[in-house]
């Protein structure tokens, strides 16, 4: 996978990049990182890459010229139908919602064009008639593309096939299996007072299977409610969930029915 990242602020890719499980797959090119400064693709002697905003109103607007010749200098390299292969994602709080689901679909494209953008928005043309896709990771607003792009490219890697060491450690995560991850323990089996569920020492797979289950359970429907519309439950899920006091949707209202 090549991520082409388009930046006012090449620098903030350095460190961030070089630890952990995206450093290795750098290291083992699985991936590349190619950031390119957005600033040398402008035109005039300053470097100006942003200006006011047509109509008035405050804040300064990335200029659309240098985002496209960045664009296209990044993609330069490829055929037209690799080209036409590559998600240009736009990183903007006006963008669709990451989700595992897009990250999935994204970690099968060959190359993602991460532009950050900054200031108090970009023109608009940058994402009429260069973005395929407007990307945001939350409701929030940060001041700048670069954690978001970062956050997909971090996502999107553990995805590729051998970067994370075992698949059934990536199938097994939380939101994945559609519902949050059940709570995990490591030795001491005692520590500070606090002891690790007993059914977790016992040795009965079966067991610890229905205890992890319950507990992701319990935990979506106490942090996530929203995921349990369309996790795949079986009957025997739904008649806990039942015991916690979840008011189950109307069958035939929830998206995994067919496996109920
Ligand atoms: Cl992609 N950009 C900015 N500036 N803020 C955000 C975001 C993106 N996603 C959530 N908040």
């Amino acid at each position: 996978m090549r991520f082409h990242v388009l930046t006012l602020f090449p620098e903030a890719f350095g460190e961030p990049m070089q630890f952990s499980i995206v450093a290795r797959a750098v290291q083992r090119e699985q991936v590349t990182v190619e950031v390119a400064d957005i600033r040398d693709y402008t035109h005039d002697a300053h470097g100006t890459a942003d200006d006011y905003q047509f109509g008035g109103g405050h804040g300064m607007v990335m200029k659309p010229e240098p985002v496209f010749e960045a664009a296209e200098a990044a993609l330069s390299g490829y055929t037209e139908a690799e080209r036409n292969a590559i998600p240009v994602i736009f990183l903007t709080p006006q963008g669709e919602l990451l989700t595992q689901k897009l990250v999935e679909e994204l970690s099968a494209a060959p190359a993602i064009t991460l532009i950050c953008g900054h200031y108090a928005g970009a023109d608009e043309r940058i994402a009429e008639g260069l973005a395929t896709r407007q990307v945001s990771i939350g409701d929030y607003v940060l001041t700048g593309g670069e954690l978001p792009a970062m956050i997909l490219i971090d996502a999107v890697t553990r995805l590729l096939p051998g970067v994370v060491g075992s698949p059934e450690s990536v199938a097994g995560d939380s939101i994945t299996t559609g519902l949050l991850q059940h709570p995990l323990y490591t030795r001491p089996a005692e520590y500070r007072g606090l002891a690790v569920p007993d059914v977790l020492l016992s040795g009965h797979h079966a067991e610890i299977e229905r205890w992890r289950r319950r507990k992701s359970l319990e935990r979506t429907l106490a942090r996530r409610p929203d995921l349990l519309q369309t996790a795949p439950l079986t009957n025997e899920d739904l008649q806990y969930l039942y015991t916690l006091g979840y008011a189950c949707p109307e069958p035939g209202r929830r998206e995994h029915d067919a496996q109920v």
